[in-house]
């Protein structure tokens, strides 16, 4: 399987987004988007799975939004790139995960109400961290600030103010367990986008990535949970978080690439 490309822009639009100015403790995830399209030529486009072949579906490579180091600029550049091209549902390859504010604030203004399914090992909620709020360690306050429910799938590591905040705000729903998701999942009423960051998986599956932390769930474990999901209104998704540098031998980038092809035919396929 190869992510195709054309110059025309269907409904389902693969953009990477090369930034990883925010990442905390080490970079490289930048070098995601291409590693993990890299990764994608060894993939067939069949998923047994599912049944359902990328053949049957229409969708872009739109290759990846130039942006500039700093986070504001990189937010106003995808926010603006996704407003131009007026893109339907995006698949986003990050990229630290700052990136997913930006994509998120744009789908959110074209309805009512989104939820964003979260699946990270960090909670993501601190309101400033290395002196912007655009941090990656921030971007689940910012998506908060802009009236967007989450449910927090993963989650093993934050600090004892996030811990409060995910238990006082009744925006947040925390699935400790995988298996629970489904059932939950069946009942929210508005759209969903999924953000993936790799750091969600135990770092023996996903060891190439910048904040690695111990005690994450396995691949099968994932795909399980996502063939049984109800089919709900999905507007986009994303994978951030993958560091070619820190996967030498690819593991991580194909598990990336694998979680792309098996999302978008689970809800387009
Ligand atoms: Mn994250």
């Amino acid at each position: 399987m190869r992510f195709l490309s054309s110059k025309e822009f269907g409904d389902v639009v693969i953009l990477g987004v090369p930034f990883d100015s925010t990442t905390c403790f080490r970079p490289g995830a930048r070098f995601g988007p291409d590693g993990i399209r890299f990764f994608s030529e060894n993939l067939e486009e069949f998923s047994p799975s599912l049944k359902k072949s990328l053949a049957s579906v229409e969708f872009t490579d739109a290759g990846n939004v130039e942006v500039p180091a700093d986070p504001e600029g990189m937010v106003d550049a995808v926010y603006s790139f996704l407003k131009e091209k007026e893109i339907t549902f995006p698949v986003v390859l990050g990229g630290d995960h700052s990136v997913t504010y930006p994509v998120v604030k744009y789908l959110a203004e074209k309805v009512q109400k989104l939820t964003v399914v979260h699946f990270d090992a960090h909670a993501d909620l601190r309101n400033e961290y290395s002196g912007t709020p655009f941090s990656h360690a921030c971007v689940m306050r910012r998506v908060l600030d802009l009236g967007v429910d989450i449910v927090q799938v993963g989650i093993r590591s934050m600090t004892e103010e996030e811990f409060s905040l995910r238990k006082e705000s009744d925006r947040i729903t925390t699935v400790e367990r995988l298996e629970e998701l489904p059932a939950l999942l069946s009942q929210i009423k508005s759209p969903v986008y999924f953000t993936v960051d790799i750091d969600f998986f135990d770092p023996a599956f996903a060891p190439g990535t910048g904040t690695p932390e111990p005690c994450g769930a396995s691949p099968v474990d994932f795909f399980e949970t996502l063939y049984k999901l109800p089919t709900v209104e999905v507007l986009g998704f994303d994978v951030v978080e993958v560091s070619p540098p820190y996967d030498p031998s690819g593991i991580t980038q194909a598990l990336g690439a694998k979680i792309v092809r098996e999302f978008i035919l689970k809800f387009w396929g």
